[in-house]
């Protein structure tokens, strides 16, 4: 108690107190409001989405790495230490010095609303919960930061006589109730306020329903038949068909975009003779295909997960630029998500007759809102940052020379063809296994190309052949299992693939940046 009411907690520790507390309203009543408002326009999403912009390729090959999936809920702990810093700062400045307090906190409202407004798909109109959001926690820090005043008007009492009844420790405890009393208050009204407005957005949000309600039509070409034996014969391998909700996700979407079917529309233009626009009415009535096609990101590292293979129904791509009639000259499609993500995708691979497609059914569903509903870009052989984009809206017919993508201009290449990988996944990196028989298994991929061998070393011994299971097509991943007689001790087992052209993969190391990780997985093993 002591601690609490003596000089340790100082009137700047309470005063960086109703700094927090007031940021906590800042960010509550813009998220109550913001549920009137487009999903991805609430302090938090913008300036999220904002600081996700200006990543150097360094720190998101770092963040994806570190974190893998979870890099999102990273960067929100991250940002929500990074706020609370300042609001700490700025509470103490306001305490010191009101008008320039004011000045601070109207910065960062300023700088608030210009994060809102320069998402992709956001409206001026949305900088008002922020706004609304930024005076109420004025007015909250006013009324803290008075009570602080008053506070600091009494007398102090004279040291070490906290305990004695008679001197103005007693006036002094008051005050500090009285503001402990209004900071603690204010705080959990803030935090119903912001459960309360993810609530009010989820309930008005109907397009999870309008999904759940949705009817795919069947392929006007079915996919090949999957052959029986796709999947390795060592248990614990990945299966071979990715479940929607096992696959990977990546991208740059804090809130994921709600769009409504009847909403969506895609504009095809640029080097055309014949622009086109086309609704999702236009996707179902068109001949659809399906395509069994397993997708990668150029972040995964060397062994890594960011991996899947999933059965797509969609409009082949090559459709929808006949009808649009690139004109010569043209090389590349630069298509654009509803919020601001793009990728540069080659024209010819758009055309060469590979299933690339306008997607919109994943395993049987309507695409996940996570995976892009209700459209998204499946181009077969490319990693996803330069051609998977998710809840696609535009595509323009251009040049690599007079267009760059979102991952381009941030450091990353402006092609990306999958390079060729295998990955061992049973046993595990540093697992414990018993001498004898041991199941070594996993996945190899070379899309488009296809796998035509998958090798095994341990330690420093002779390469051997691992058992490939069926192959699907060469647009899926391959799987292999291999069966090791294992003498105790530590060993290593190496990994390698030959794609379907005969070229073997290449041993030279390479980190995700700029094109996607290369080089022989090793892991190691203790045979007991
Ligand atoms: N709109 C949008 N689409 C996107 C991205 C993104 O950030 N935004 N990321 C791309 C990247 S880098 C990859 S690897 C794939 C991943 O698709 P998935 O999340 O469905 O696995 O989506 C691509 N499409
Ligand atoms: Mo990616």
């Amino acid at each position: 108690m002591t601690k609490l009411r003596g000089r340790s907690t100082g009137p700047d520790g309470l005063a960086a107190l109703a700094g927090v507390v007031s940021a906590a309203v800042v960010l509550s009543v813009a998220e109550l409001i913001g549920a009137f408002f487009t999903s991805r326009a609430t302090p938090l999403f913008a300036l999220g989405s904002t600081f996700i912009d200006f990543t150097p390729p360094w720190m998101k090959d770092f963040a994806v790495t570190t974190f893998g999936t979870n890099d999102k809920a990273a960067l929100f702990a991250g940002m929500g230490l990074t706020i609370a810093v300042l609001a700490c700062v700025l509470g103490v400045v306001a305490y010191r010095n009101w008008a320039l307090g004011v000045l601070g906190v109207l910065f960062m409202g300023a700088v608030i609303v210009a994060c809102v407004v320069t998402r992709a798909g956001v409206g001026s109109a949305d900088a008002i919960p922020s706004v609304l959001g930024t005076l109420a926690g004025l007015v909250v820090l006013r009324r803290l930061v008075v009570l602080l005043w008053r506070l600091k008007a009494r007398p102090e009492a004279p040291a070490g006589t906290d305990a004695d009844p008679n001197n103005q420790g007693q006036s002094v405890g008051t005050s500090r109730r009285r503001f402990f009393a209004a900071a603690g208050i204010t705080a959990v009204a803030a935090a119903v306020t912001a459960a309360g407005g993810r609530l009010l957005s989820a309930a008005r949000s109907n397009v999870s329903q309008a999904r759940q309600a949705l009817r795919l039509p069947s392929p006007a070409k079915a996919a090949a038949p999957v052959p029986p034996g796709v999947q390795s014969s060592v248990p614990g391998v990945t299966p071979w068909l990715t479940p929607n909700n096992a696959f990977y996700r990546i991208d740059t979407a804090l809130s994921v975009p709600e769009i409504n079917v009847n909403d969506w529309k895609l504009r095809v233009h640029g080097m055309v003779e014949q622009e086109v626009t086309l609704t999702f009415e236009d996707l179902l009535d068109a001949g659809l295909i399906e395509s069994h096609i397993t997708l990668t990101c150029v972040s995964n590292p060397v062994g890594g997960d960011l991996v899947g293979n999933a059965t797509w129904l969609g409009l082949p791509l090559r459709d929808v630029l006949a009808r649009a009639k690139p004109t010569g000259g043209a090389d590349m499609v630069l298509s654009t998500s509803v919020d601001g993500f793009s990728a540069s995708t080659p024209l010819e691979v758009l055309q060469d007759g590979r299933d690339a497609m306008l997607a919109i059914g994943m395993n049987g569903e309507p695409l996940p809102l996570e995976h892009g509903y209700p459209v998204r870009m499946v181009v077969p052989g490319l990693y996803g940052f330069v051609s998977a984009t998710k809840w696609v809206v535009d595509l323009e017919v251009t040049r690599f020379a007079d267009n760059k993508a979102y991952w381009t201009t941030r450091g990353w290449s402006e092609h990306g063809p999958i390079k060729t990988m295998a990955r061992v996944e049973v046993p595990k990196s540093f697992a414990k296994v018993p001498a004898g028989k041991v199941a070594v298994g996993g996945t190899a991929w070379a899309q488009t190309r296809g796998i035509s061998k998958v090798e095994i070393q341990i330690d420093n011994g002779p390469w051997a052949e691992a058992t490939l299971s069926a192959e699907a097509s060469t647009l899926t991943w391959r799987q292999w299992s291999y069966e090791w007689d294992a003498t105790p001790g530590p060993h290593y087992i190496k990994v390698r693939a030959t794609d379907g052209t005969g070229q073997l993969q290449t041993e030279q190391r390479a980190d995700p940046v700029p094109d996607g990780a290369s080089g022989w997985q090793s892991v190691m093993v203790t045979v007991q």
